[in-house]
């Protein structure tokens, strides 16, 4: 019997249901017909495509497994499909999903007050504002217990001092959330307003990947707010690593999807580009090539929906998400490599979408978590011995 389901090898399209199913062609149809004609042009001038957002609304992906203040209830693997096909459309269009659910909406609706959740859940839900999720510091990256951003009650008000960097969505955003020590040391997550005085998002140039996405250094300085934006059930590094677990999730899967992109472009090129009198797709060494991609994206596309399913159950440990965004992430960057040379001359050209996944799996790789951080936290689990602390 031969193949005749395409990239879906192992055909786990049969552990779908029909819900996860029609959930994943809409939102593959509307990036086909929205996203994928404008994908190489935003890439090139370095635009996120911010009238698009709107429509991304109403296809529901805000708040897309949130089931009140007008979310759309679906489940975690949905949500992951999702995702893969916002990512075989860009890393930038997924990237903006992820924040929005997994950065901002889910700690607002997890830490917020019902105030908090009533101000900010249902126009997020709506597109008609956009949030940012600022841990990363200029010194203070993998190692976010290092961070300076300070947060001193003064009366019923705090003020906040501090930068942040490598912040997606930083200036669009109507709300950033702003993680931040307290006097006792004690990390927490504080909602700043655009236009609050002393706050500055400044966007990073010169970026060679992740171009159709906004990427900002935000600066606080003295910036007083109410203890109402307090997050009041942030109580520490832990609530933020909560909202990663979210976020590395989605990447995950999206990883898949950017990995899928690559390896059906390089499959049609090496059927049909001629070379030698046949097809480079006829020579072993390049069906090596082929063989060892379409392995990868089936282990890849199993964790996932294994994953998913935990998830789903509520089994999922935060180690085993950090072993689906290490794989993924790091074998999708492989993939668009060899795609990448698949194609010679042509994979460095905008007219093919391998270069541009490549560029951004190299920030998949690094953000939320590097490779090298996400296998010492599968290390730490599986040793019981701590590679972060200096003391171990
Ligand atoms: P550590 O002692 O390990 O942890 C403190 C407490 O938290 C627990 N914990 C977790 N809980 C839930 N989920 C997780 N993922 C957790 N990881 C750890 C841990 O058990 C402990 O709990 P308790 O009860 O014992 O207090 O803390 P550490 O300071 O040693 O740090 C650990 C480390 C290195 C794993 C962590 O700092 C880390 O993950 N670093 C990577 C930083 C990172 O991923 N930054 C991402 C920034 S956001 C971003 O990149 C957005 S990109 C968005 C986009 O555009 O898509
Ligand atoms: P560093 O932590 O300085 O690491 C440098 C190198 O050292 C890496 O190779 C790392 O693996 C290695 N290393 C570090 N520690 C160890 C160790 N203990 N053992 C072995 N190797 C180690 N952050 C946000 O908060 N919000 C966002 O929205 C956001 N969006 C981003 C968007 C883009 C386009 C990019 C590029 C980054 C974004 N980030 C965001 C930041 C991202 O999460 C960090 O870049 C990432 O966590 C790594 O931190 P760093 O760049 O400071 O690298």
């Amino acid at each position: 019997m031969k193949n005749d389901r395409g990239t879906d090898y192992y055909l786990v399209e049969d552990l779908l249901s029909d819900r996860e199913k029609s959930a994943r062609d809409a939102v593959r149809a509307w990036v086909q017909s929205r996203y994928l004609p404008r994908a190489a042009d935003c890439f090139e001038k370095g635009i996120f495509p911010a009238d698009l957002v709107p429509e991304m609304a109403e296809l529901g992906l805000f708040g897309f497994k949130m089931k009140e203040y007008g979310g759309r209830g679906e489940n975690n693997v949905a949500f992951g499909l999702v995702c893969q096909e916002l990512e075989r459309g860009d890393s930038g269009l997924r990237s903006f999903v992820s924040v929005m659910n997994a950065l901002v909406m889910f700690p607002i609706s997890e830490f917020g007050t019902g105030e908090q959740k009533e101000r900010w859940l249902p126009p997020l839900a709506r597109g008609e504002k956009i949030g940012c999720f600022g841990l990363t510091e200029p010194h203070a990256g993998s190692n976010p217990q290092g961070m300076l951003t300070s947060a001193v009650k003064r009366g019923s008000r705090f003020v906040l001092n501090g930068r942040k960097m490598w912040i997606t969505n930083g200036s669009l955003a109507d709300v950033a959330l702003i993680w931040a020590k307290t006097e006792d040391g004690s990390i927490r997550g504080f909602l700043v307003e655009k236009g609050t005085p002393g706050f500055f998002a400044r966007d990073i140039a010169k970026k060679f990947s992740l171009r159709a996405s906004v990427t900002s250094a935000l600066t606080l300085d003295n910036v007083s707010i109410p203890e109402q934006n307090l997050l009041p059930g942030t109580t520490g590094l832990k609530s933020a690593l909560l909202c990663l677990n979210e976020a590395r999730y989605g990447i995950a899967w999206g990883a898949v999807g950017a990995a899928l992109a690559c390896f059906e472009t390089a499959l049609e090129y090496a059927k049909s580009r001629i070379q030698f009198g046949a097809p480079i797709g006829s020579y072993q060494l390049v069906q090596q090539k082929l063989a060892k991609m379409i392995t990868e994206i089936t282990k890849a596309q199993l964790l996932c929906l294994r994953l998913g399913r935990l998830k789903d159950e509520g089994r999922a440990r935060h180690t085993h998400i950090s072993m689906a965004k290490m794989n993924n992430a790091a074998e999708a960057l492989k993939i668009a490599r060899t795609a990448r040379e698949i194609l010679g001359a042509n994979g460095i050209s905008l007219g093919y979408p391998v270069i541009r996944h490549m560029l951004n799996l190299e920030t998949v790789n690094t953000y939320e978590g590097t490779e090298d951080i996400h296998t010492l936290i599968i290390g730490r689990d599986i040793t019981g011995l701590d590679a972060f602390s200096r003391e171990s």
